[in-house]
């Protein structure tokens, strides 16, 4: 339960990777707000429906704006937000299942709109919240509450995925290093576009992937997680696209591309267009 927000009872299973991210978002709001000198209201967190939605709730400390929207439409709420007041730091926080099956529609339109909002997706390859149903990033075969006898679906790729839409700013990382993916997270929110801050987030209770992920020596696993190679070249699409298709969870930034953002196109539109009257405006509408 948030100290902030004594009404909302909410509670994350012992062990939940959703605590490491939010420790982390926390912290990069705090140094993000430093860094630009914008108060903590300036910041505004749009999350989805999953137990990683809930992180809006629980933020401590300063509190940003939280709206705590539908299931799978984060990005587009976002987008209102972001054009209403195009000044505010707008972070979408959602699970694989809200970010990646219902709300995966909407991810090509913000990329190629390059709309300037920052997302940080949970991925815990599982519905968490309503108990165990496989996901988009569920493994091929696996058993669950909703795939009792195997998934029949191959797992999708988002970094692939990402890669596809046109995405501006790609990075990877999980919730056991919490310093580091908060950086990541500061470097995905001064990025001027649209970007995603991918974490591999384990649920304790349904998918726990923390041996799979770290590795454990005695049980013979070798850990999924590597960093990104120090001469890995974001800014080529091709090395980026390369270490896309790489077996094991890359930790750090797979792609950046600088290109002007939706609302830079939208301000020099503004300077173009002329405001007209609403007797104008209905002349133009006349045969
Ligand atoms: C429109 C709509 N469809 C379905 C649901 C039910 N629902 C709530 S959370 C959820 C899945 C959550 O999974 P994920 O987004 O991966 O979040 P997690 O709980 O794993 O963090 C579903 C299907 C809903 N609330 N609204
Ligand atoms: S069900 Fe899974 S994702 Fe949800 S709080 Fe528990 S461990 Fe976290
Ligand atoms: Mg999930």
């Amino acid at each position: 339960m948030s100290a902030r927000n004594p009404e909302y009872d909410f509670k994350w299973c012992p062990g939940c990777g959703d605590f490491g991210v939010r420790r982390a978002l926390e912290w990069a709001l705090l140094a993000h707000s430093e860094k630009t000198e914008q108060p903590m209201s300036d910041n505004v967190i749009v999350a989805g429906i999953g137990c990683s939605g809930n992180t809006v709730h629980l933020l401590e400390g300063e509190q940003p704006f939280g709206i705590h929207g539908i299931h799978g439409r984060t990005l587009p709420i976002a987008f209102g937000v972001k054009q209403g007041r195009p000044r505010s730091n707008t972070v979408v926080v959602a699970g694989d299942g809200d970010f990646l099956s219902i709300g995966a529609e909407h991810i090509g339109p913000a990329a190629q709109r390059n709309v300037d909002v920052t997302c940080v997706i949970m991925d815990n390859g599982v519905y968490g919240l309503t108990k165990g149903q496989a996901s988009p990033t569920t493994l091929f075969g696996t058993t669950t509450s909703s795939t009792p006898f195997g998934k029949i679906e191959a797992a999708i790729k988002p970094f692939e995925l990402y890669l596809a839409h046109g995405v501006s700013f790609i990075a990877s990382h999980y919730s056991s290093r919490p310093r580091d993916l908060a950086r990541l997270i500061e470097e995905a929110m001064e990025h001027k576009g649209f970007s995603i801050v991918h974490v591999q987030s384990p649920c304790t209770t349904y998918n726990d992937t923390y041996d799979l992920l770290k590795g454990n020596k005695k049980a013979g696993i070798a850990p999924l997680v590597f960093d990104v190679p120090k001469d890995h070249d974001p800014t080529d699409k091709d090395a980026a696209a390369a270490l896309a298709r790489r077996s094991g969870i890359p930790l750090g930034v797979i792609y950046r591309e600088e290109r002007p953002t939706l609302e830079d196109r939208q301000t020099e539109i503004r300077k173009k267009a002329r405001s007209r009257t609403s007797e104008e405006m209905v002349e133009t509408y006349a045969v």
